[in-house]
């Protein structure tokens, strides 16, 4: 029998004689990039989740799920008006629809250059002052509350004028962070699209058929003079 060894690996340990460094510790100093999935849209207009804490080299990816969205980025005490207007380069992402039915979900994607918080909104339509609003690393967890609810009062929903901060893009809906609608539910309503025309009776049937010959006889002979 073998003398029991000294430097004993269990799992994914790494032994150092006796003693054993969880590899994961290890591993926590050197995180790789993560990238953090926001849903945008959905049926009560909003920002899913709307706080994300992200560390320097991570990107956003926001995926817009339905209707017609933005993601704008605006000052933390002026909700709903985007910073572009003062500070050129502000996040605007431009608005993004979807549709039932797409295959592919458009998305914007963003690289977090420094851990400062950012304050984004939905410059669609009412959709800001309706609380489609988010924080990236917020300072507190309350910061999104109060956020949320300068946007409730703004005054006016202010649109972005240039596309910036981010990469516009699109992916498979079969990689969505969301569970597409289906687009039977919108076809239903209505039934199914209108059939063809019925059949016509079997004799005029083949007088058409006849006169579609004919028709067709000219045609083919005036394709072949002019080959
Ligand atoms: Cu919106």
């Amino acid at each position: 029998m073998a003398a029991p060894s000294r430097f004993i690996q269990v799992g994914n340990g790494v032994s150092i004689g006796l003693g054993t460094i969880d590899l994961s510790t290890v591993l926590q100093h050197f995180a790789m990039p993560q990238v953090h999935t926001v849903v945008v849209g959905g049926p009560q207009d909003t920002f899913v989740p709307n706080t994300v804490n992200a560390k320097v080299g991570d990107t956003i990816q926001f995926q817009f799920s339905s209707g017609n969205h933005t993601v704008t980025q605006s000052a933390p005490d002026l909700a709903c008006q985007p910073l572009q207007a003062t500070v050129p380069g502000a996040l605007h992402s431009g608005h993004i629809p979807f549709q039932a039915g797409q295959t592919t979900v458009g998305t914007f994607t963003m690289t977090v250059r420094n851990t400062a918080p950012m304050f984004l909104y939905c410059a669609t339509g009412p959709h800001c002052q309706l609380g489609q609003v988010m924080v990236v690393n917020p300072t507190s967890a309350s910061q999104v509350v109060a956020y949320n609810r300068l946007a409730v009062g703004a005054p006016a929903n202010i649109d972005g004028t240039v596309v910036a901060g981010g990469t516009v893009g699109s992916i498979p809906i079969e990689n969505a962070a969301f569970d597409p609608p289906a687009p039977e539910e919108e076809a239903a309503p209505g039934g199914p699209p209108a059939a063809p025309p019925a059949a016509p009776p079997a004799e005029s049937s083949a007088a058409a058929a006849t006169s579609a010959a004919a028709t067709a006889d000219p045609a083919a002979t005036t394709t072949a003079a002019a080959a």
